[in-house]
């Protein structure tokens, strides 16, 4: 039996995954670990998935409610999706299988802001969570958890549920211990206080999770690896729009409003944020911080450079190549890492406090700067809004990213008025295509919609964007944000009183308001 499992009374608890499976039931709320591929257990869910697949074989209903710390992996999110197994998920996810069932209808999907997601389940608006599944290292021999790769909301779900499941994963290096950070104050108002944080590298937590041992039901023993794509090698329009960005900061620099090393950094995952960070290594910049919501490969290449200081985060989002030089090196990059709760890496108060400079990804902004981060044509759930809306919303300057078409220039991703709002006109600073930038600080509506089609938008389709401003401007009775809201708003039927504008929504074939 693993060594890893120094407590004696837990040693008794060790399981095989089916046996853990059978202790669950249909209906029950699960707070699984895991978050961008990393610390998520590896052998229950699929031992579940098995379980759950006999019961609908036999015509049994049996679903599970998941919750987790964000998305996961095909062990997890796509084996249980793949036998309909899922009745409700949140607060994010990304996995093919898992996003076809929200989208087919199979699944309900809450998408929620993921600094609030352990909140709203501390408060109880879920009910009550049946089962924590989280991942170790190792378990000391006081019975507390060493975690893995990620935080996300163990603590949480641990706190809440009425029963823990643990799986001790051996592939995961046990030199992590020292590098989480898991802060046990929180309380639900009035009794909150404010959190000690005024620099990325700050520790107020502990580094071990607590977890009553009398709630353990089950330890399961593993050692499969954390499952993460590979990046695709960085393209001409993500080094672009990288530049920009860079050139950017550089002016902030200038002008006063940012120190030479820049505020603490936060960055979305994928090719162009990772040629962001990429750009960074190679600029002349040092003594750099980061306080973001995962460690990606790039993070790796600027601590191995010297060039950043701490990276605080909640989660490793690493390919397979540097999850293995993480595993070879973790007791060099603790000094340099910060694993933390999702709730604080997350955290408005601290993001605001700290000056985080932010940069996401988006399926597309309109011409006045609100932004869609999930949907695609307004309906498709693609992943969901993850912290972009925690950084967004509080950071010292938010910009979002973006090549400026989809699909091979078939669509554009600046339009008159997204078909989703994740991100309002009121929270993005600064949108980035490979065209050029749109600082849209201090401008109006009417100021910010030539500029971003001109800066942003495709030569191809700033045109069509250009004769649709012009025409809203034209003929759209009210000019402070014109728009041609046309079929999609019809059945708004409005009167002017005395000044007042009422709006009435009639919806068509209800009849309370005649067709116009
Ligand atoms: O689809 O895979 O079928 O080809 O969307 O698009 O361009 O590869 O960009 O991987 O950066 O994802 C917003 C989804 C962008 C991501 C989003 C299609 C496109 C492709 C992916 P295919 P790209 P990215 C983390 C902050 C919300 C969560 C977040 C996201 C696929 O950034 O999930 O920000 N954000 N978390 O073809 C139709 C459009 C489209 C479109 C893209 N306009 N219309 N399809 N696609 N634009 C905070 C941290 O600190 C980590």
């Amino acid at each position: 039996m693993s060594e890893r499992i120094a407590n004696a009374a837990l040693r008794q608890k060790v399981m095989s995954a089916d046996d853990a499976a059978a202790l669950i039931n249909d209906g029950d709320q699960i707070g699984f670990g895991g978050f961008t591929g990393s610390g998520y257990p590896k052998a229950l869910p699929s031992a579940l998935a098995k379980r759950i697949k006999e019961s609908h074989d036999r015509g049994e209903k049996f679903t599970v409610n998941v919750f987790t710390g964000a998305s996961t992996a095909p062990e997890l999110d796509g084996a249980l999706a793949s036998v309909d197994g899922i009745g409700w998920r949140m607060p994010y996810q990304s996995d093919p299988q898992m996003r076809n069932k929200i989208n087919d209808g199979t699944s309900f999907y809450t998408d929620i802001h993921l600094s609030e997601s352990g909140m709203m389940v501390r408060q109880g608006f879920f009910g009550k969570v049946d089962y924590a599944v989280i991942e170790a290292t190792r378990i000391t021999e006081d019975g507390d958890v060493v975690l893995t790769s990620s935080v996300g909301n163990n603590a949480v779900y641990c706190d809440v549920a009425d029963k823990i499941i643990i799986e001790v994963n051996s592939w995961q290096s046990e030199d992590l211990e020292g590098m989480h950070d898991i802060y046990g104050g929180f309380a639900l108002p009035p009794n909150r206080v404010p959190i000690p944080i005024t620099h990325p590298g700050d520790r107020i937590g502990d580094k071990f999770l607590h977890v009553p041992q009398n709630k353990v039901a089950a330890i399961i023993e593993t050692d499969g690896p954390d499952r993460n794509t590979p990046f695709k090698p960085i393209d001409d329009d993500s080094r672009k729009i990288a530049g920009y960005l860079l050139d950017f900061y550089d002016n902030e620099v200038k002008q006063g409003r940012m120190p030479k090393n820049l505020l603490p950094l936060q960055s979305g995952v994928g090719n162009i944020p990772n040629a962001v960070l990429d750009g960074l290594l190679h600029s002349d910049l040092e003594h750099l911080t980061s306080y973001t919501e995962v460690i990606q490969d790039g993070m790796i290449d600027l601590i191995d450079a010297g060039k950043l200081d701490v990276a605080s985060a909640t989660a490793f989002s690493l390919s397979p190549e540097y999850a293995h030089k993480m595993n070879e090196n973790a007791a060099f990059y603790r000094d340099h890492i910060i694993l933390r709760p999702q709730e604080i890496s997350n955290h408005p108060e601290v993001i605001r406090r700290l000056g985080v400079v932010g940069a996401n990804g988006m399926i597309e902004a309109d011409i006045y700067g609100n932004v869609n981060s999930t949907h695609v044509m307004g309906s498709r759930m693609m992943n969901g809004i993850g912290g972009s809306g925690d950084f967004t919303r509080n950071a010292y300057i938010s910009a979002f990213v973006s090549p400026s078409t989809a699909k091979g220039g078939a669509i554009s991703a600046i339009v008159p008025m997204v078909s989703h709002v994740d991100h309002t006109e009121h929270d993005g600073m600064v949108i980035i295509t490979e065209q050029g930038i749109a600082d849209l600080r201090g401008l109006a509506p009417r100021q910010r919609a030539p500029k971003i089609i001109e800066n942003c938008a495709h030569p191809d389709y700033r045109p069509m964007l250009m004769d649709y401003y012009e025409r809203a401007l034209r003929d759209c009775k009210f000019k402070h944000t014109p728009q041609l809201l046309g079929e999609a708003y019809s059945w708004h039927t409005r009167f002017l009183e005395t000044g007042t504008m009422m709006v009435r929504a009639a919806v068509r074939g209800q009849g309370f308001l005649p067709r116009r």
